[in-house]
């Protein structure tokens, strides 16, 4: 996070930051539509600024997975922008993309962490995420940073397009220069984490729940647990819960939920309520000072308040969290998750 984010948000923070999208920003302010794609973690990234996008810049998003999208003959115009995400900037399928849409005339932009990568000299244009050298192979800090990187693309075009509420927007630019405070904060639970992944590192399934912004928080979470501890972990739009994940809970499942004092703060806690009244064990990611989930959850782990949209970068990292002491404690290697590679080429 600090490498993210230091020294980048004096000033006009966006002009230094997204330098490399300069040239190409009336095209993308011009876009009838933005396509994100991306594989594993960086299609998560994708998901949250689709919200950020649509909700702030008032353009229509799709987000899809690069091994799709390569092979199932979408449809490409080229007044498209096209943003395609990868940490390596070698993955395979993201770069059958990034020639695809290319070949059908539309703008296509990268963001990626390794300079030089075949997608930073492949795109029209770019931002680096500058989130130094990832040693495992589960991307984390990377995703931290191309959550960033996207949050501000999506601010400096609702800026351009005049679709955000100028006050609005300065706020977000605030809370977005609070985050590397606000994270260190929760990295000092780290001990509390550990505690937590002590009692429940047993289990064999989990279940990770989140709403609008977080929704995609979710998914990762479940996806780290999955790929550096092995246990079989499902994201899901906790709306989606009634829809077929509920018949899974039990006393051994363990739910995360991802529960901050948002808009959708109420529902959620009606969620909360509908797994304890199944006796799942719920681990709620919450706001500080909330006595009503510490009391109706069995575990809590606190994040400072943030605003609704910022709010991934900082619930995403007790997640990482959970699934680091997860992995440690059941003998994993947290770097070299097996079967998974840093760079998947081919
Ligand atoms: C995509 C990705 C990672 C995942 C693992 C395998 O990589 O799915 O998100 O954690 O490392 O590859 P990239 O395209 O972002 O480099």
């Amino acid at each position: 996070i600090e490498e993210t984010f230091r020294g980048r948000l004096k000033s006009d923070y966006s002009e230094i930051v997204l330098g490399g999208l300069m040239n190409v920003f009336p095209k993308i302010e011009a876009a009838q539509r933005i396509i994100i794609i991306g594989c594993g973690t960086s299609w998560h990234a994708a998901l949250i600024a689709e919200y950020m996008m649509e909700e702030y810049a008032r353009v229509p998003v799709e987000v899809e997975y690069a091994s799709e999208f390569r092979y199932r003959k979408p449809v490409i115009n080229s007044n498209d922008v096209v943003i395609l995400i990868s940490q390596s900037g070698e993955t395979a399928d993201t770069l059958a993309a990034l020639h695809l849409a290319k070949e059908k005339g539309a703008t296509v932009i990268g963001i990626c962490n390794v300079v030089g990568s075949t997608l930073a000299r492949e795109t029209d244009a770019g931002v680096y995420t500058h989130a130094g050298v990832e040693i495992g192979v589960a991307s984390t800090k990377a995703f931290t940073a191309q959550v960033t990187v996207l949050t501000m693309i999506a601010l400096k075009l609702a800026r351009r397009k005049g679709t955000i509420d100028p006050e609005e927007y300065k706020a977000l630019v605030k809370e977005l220069a609070a985050i590397p405070e606000k994270g260190r904060a929760i990295l000092e639970g780290n001990e509390h984490i550990k505690r937590i992944a002590e009692k429940y590192y047993e289990a064999v399934n989990a279940l990770y729940l989140g709403r609008g912004y977080l929704f995609p928080v979710a998914l990762e979470g479940a996806l780290k647990l999955k790929e550096i501890s092995y246990v079989h972990a499902e994201g899901y739009a906790a709306g989606e819960m009634k829809h077929g994940p509920i018949a899974l809970v039990d006393d051994n499942l363990p739910v995360v939920v991802v529960a901050p004092q948002d808009d959708y703060y109420e529902k959620v806690v009606s969620n909360i309520q509908e797994i304890k009244a199944r006796k799942g064990n719920v681990i709620a990611i919450v706001t500080e000072g909330d006595t009503g989930l510490k009391e109706l959850a069995n575990d809590v782990i606190e994040i400072p308040k943030s605003h609704p949209a910022v709010a991934p970068l900082l619930s995403v990292i007790p997640l990482q969290l959970l699934a680091y002491h997860i992995a440690l404690l059941k003998g994993c290697n947290v770097d070299q998750p097996r079967n998974l590679a840093k760079s998947v080429t081919v």
